[in-house]
């Protein structure tokens, strides 16, 4: 769908919920990460591009000083709650990632918002459609209510919505993504300094696509797993005496770790993964800066899954069984993205291949007793924009 249509469905849409067309209609993309799992809340390095599949937040101001929130996607489950009630957890669901938002700046909202969500962005396939609508929302308020937000602005209220809202202790890496992410580039992110460059990354010029495969599994201790790697992280940052793993200047200085205990060689592993995951985004970002040809970062990304899997244990089997299958159908390099648990799987391809390796895919998945997966190609597309 083009900008201007998604904008216009979400002004008709508002228009038919709340009466009169919105102040304006706001998008803010999904994400996929080339590289760079598990390392933003150490500190390190990331490499994720937007997808085209984006979440649209159409606002206006109210002057009953309540926050009306409608999704099309969940037609069922308005909500309806005093912007002076928000807190922490109320509302919950879809709705509170978008109340997170509101709630951080509801002084300057006294009176109220109407809000109405559409998107495309898949739920729960570790695309950040949370991210999206947080995003969308965040920039949203920047216009209608006049607030004085940069873009690193707008990225922490829409994580403070995630963290402290939703209660997911994520770091930055998704809405960095949304809020910075342009046309045809890959967001080479530092986020520790939050310095940032846009790497050029067309794959359809090179002959290539990278094919996202939806695997349709969310685990459901995604949550708790992700809570517990960032604290194993966190632990092993404080065994080794830095404050960030990203500090840790190579594998040999982890040896400390590994005391012969159980949980010594387990905060071994998980900071392993940090560590030599961190090289692989900047050996990545060194490819694709020199103009390298991009079926040579292949490698690297498998050697990331292969490190999510095995040291840093967030895979599931039917992602672990995408990578083989598309890597035995001659994908270049797959990989798991996002938090783990369950969601997607990124394939880096020929564009002439894209279809015999979702067949691929979807055979060994039928082999699996899974249904085949929803999958798409990923062009790296604009970061969170006004519509209308
Ligand atoms: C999730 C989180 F939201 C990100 O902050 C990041 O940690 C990612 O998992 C793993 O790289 O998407």
């Amino acid at each position: 769908m083009t900008g201007e249509r998604a904008g216009n469905r979400a002004a008709e849409a508002f228009a038919a919920r709340f009466g009169g067309l919105p102040e304006g209609v706001w998008a803010a993309p999904g994400r996929v990460n080339v590289i760079g799992e598990h390392t933003d809340y150490n500190g390190g390095h990331v490499l994720p591009v937007a997808l085209p599949h984006t979440t649209r937040a159409a606002v206006s101001r109210r002057d009953d000083g309540r926050l009306v929130l409608r999704s099309l996607q969940h037609p069922d489950d308005d909500a309806d709650v005093a912007v002076a009630d928000l807190e922490p957890g109320t509302p919950s669901g879809w709705a509170g990632y978008a109340a997170g938002v509101v709630h951080q700046v509801a002084g300057s909202a006294p009176g109220g918002l109407s809000v109405l969500v559409d998107g495309d962005v898949p739920a729960g396939a570790g695309l950040s459609s949370s991210a999206a609508l947080e995003c969308a929302v965040a920039l949203a308020l920047r216009d209608v209510l006049d607030l004085h937000l940069g873009p690193g602005d707008l990225v922490d209220v829409a994580r403070r919505a995630e963290n402290d809202f939703a209660g997911a202790p994520t770091g930055i890496l998704d809405q960095s993504a949304s809020v910075l992410c342009t046309e045809g580039h890959a967001l080479f992110l530092d986020t520790r300094d939050r310095s940032s460059e846009q790497v050029p990354f067309d794959l359809a010029a090179a002959g290539l696509a990278l094919l996202v495969l939806d695997s349709g599994t969310t685990h459901h201790h995604a949550a708790s797993g992700y809570g517990d790697r960032r604290r194993e992280c966190e632990e092993a940052a404080a065994r080794l005496g830095v404050g960030l793993l990203r500090e840790v200047p190579d594998v040999a200085a982890l040896d400390a770790l590994a005391d012969g205990t159980p949980e010594g060689e387990r905060l071994h592993r998980r900071a392993r993964h940090v560590v030599t995951e961190d090289a692989r985004v900047l050996q990545v970002v060194g490819a694709l800066r020199s103009g390298a040809d991009p079926r040579s970062i292949g490698p690297l990304l498998t050697e990331g899954h292969a490190s999510l899997r095995d040291d840093f244990e967030v895979s599931v089997p039917l992602l672990d069984a995408c990578v083989e299958a598309a890597v035995a159908a001659g994908a270049h390099g797959v990989r798991m993205v996002g938090g783990g648990f369950g969601g997607s799987a990124i394939a880096l391809v020929e564009a002439d291949a894209v279809d015999a390796v979702t067949a691929a895919v979807a055979d060994r998945f039928a082999r699996e007793g899974a249904p085949a997966p929803r999958s798409f190609v990923a062009v790296p597309s604009a970061g969170a924009r006004r519509l209308r």
